[in-house]
């Protein structure tokens, strides 16, 4: 791309909804949409889709978008008394056009804000009043950022608690070939036990079977390897102590009338989250969680958690 690179793009996506196209001078790029304030595409700079959106997502209202970065707001699955995975994935979210400054100012061009606020209807079912901004930005080098502010805005003096997830569904060239580094020894809840807490065993996490665990207070670094692609995808969290990993297998697959029957084994979601230990603000008070993550070639080595270090081919 030249310097007529439009880093910003405003357009229709699919069924006409409003999306935000994101793209660098190298060519990456990533797509926001404003119905869940979903990021839906993130591409490198060749073009290659880092995301998997499935193909039976049907991008209707109200049904939540199967696939790429839904945002888990107030509630993380079924942890509480809304429906699953809260609200926040399945509201309109608008443009921001005069967010609070961010305390570090970055030189990023192709960003996005964000902001969901409360409406009369939400408050019904969850009594609060806030503000959620989202920045998404995507960096020269063609990592995404996602940072969520969350503020307590009620004027009644009541805290609120919350519980968070980007849910990240990544896409990968075969499930049973793709491996996790950085949870291993970690505690963890298993959704499929009950939510009983368990310890990781020593070695990088491979997938044979269904898994839906989360894995509480675990380090800021994750790297998802992918042999096949040569490509190992990196993600570095703030302010989001667990981590989700869940792929549905063969049968819960079918189960689920947004996804196709095999395309189980092209996915996996490694989200970054605040489950375990729910967040509470009190009126005024805000929190900020952030992910960033970034795709690098496979020269990436086992327990190498230092993605600068691949980079510069130390
Ligand atoms: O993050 C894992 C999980 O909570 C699983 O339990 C699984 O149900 C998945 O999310 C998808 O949830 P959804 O409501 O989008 O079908």
């Amino acid at each position: 791309m030249t310097s007529e690179t439009v880093f910003v793009e405003q357009c229709k996506g699919i069924n006409g909804l409003d999306k935000v196209v994101l793209r660098e001078v190298r060519g990456s790029s990533a797509e926001v949409y404003l119905y869940g304030g979903q990021v839906t595409s993130w591409k490198n700079d060749h073009g290659e889709e880092l995301l998997f959106v499935s193909s039976k997502a049907p991008f209707k209202p109200p049904k939540a978008i199967r696939g790429g970065i839904p945002i888990c707001f107030p509630q993380f699955g079924s942890h509480g008394l809304l429906e699953q995975h809260g609200f926040a994935r399945n509201r309109f979210w608008s443009i921001d056009s005069d967010p609070p400054p961010f305390p570090t100012t970055s030189s990023n061009k192709a960003f996005v804000d964000l902001v969901l606020k409360h409406s009369e209807e939400d408050t019904r079912i969850w009594p609060h009043r806030y503000e959620f901004r989202l920045r998404v930005a995507l960096g020269p080098g063609g990592d995404l950022m996602l940072t969520s502010r969350i503020r307590n805005m009620n004027t009644d003096g009541k805290a609120f608690t919350f519980t968070f997830a980007y849910h990240n569904y990544f896409s990968v060239s075969d499930i049973s070939e793709v491996r996790i580094e950085g949870l291993e020894t970690m505690d963890f809840l298993d959704n499929l036990q009950n939510r009983q807490r368990f310890t990781e065993q020593g070695d990088a996490i491979t997938f044979e079977s269904e898994v839906d665990k989360v894995y509480v207070s675990t380090p800021t670094k994750i790297a998802i390897l992918d042999h096949e692609r040569k490509r190992t995808l990196v993600l570095r969290k703030d302010g989001l102590p667990d981590a989700v990993v869940w792929n549905p297998w063969d049968k819960k697959a079918k189960a689920i009338p947004d996804l196709g029957d095999d395309e189980y084994k092209h996915m996996l979601c490694v989200e970054a989250a605040a489950v375990e230990k729910p967040i509470t603000l009190k009126p005024g008070e805000e929190w900020k969680g952030r992910q960033e993550i970034s795709a690098v070639p496979s020269s990436y080595f086992s327990g190498q958690l230092d993605p600068k270090k691949v980079f510069q081919g130390s």
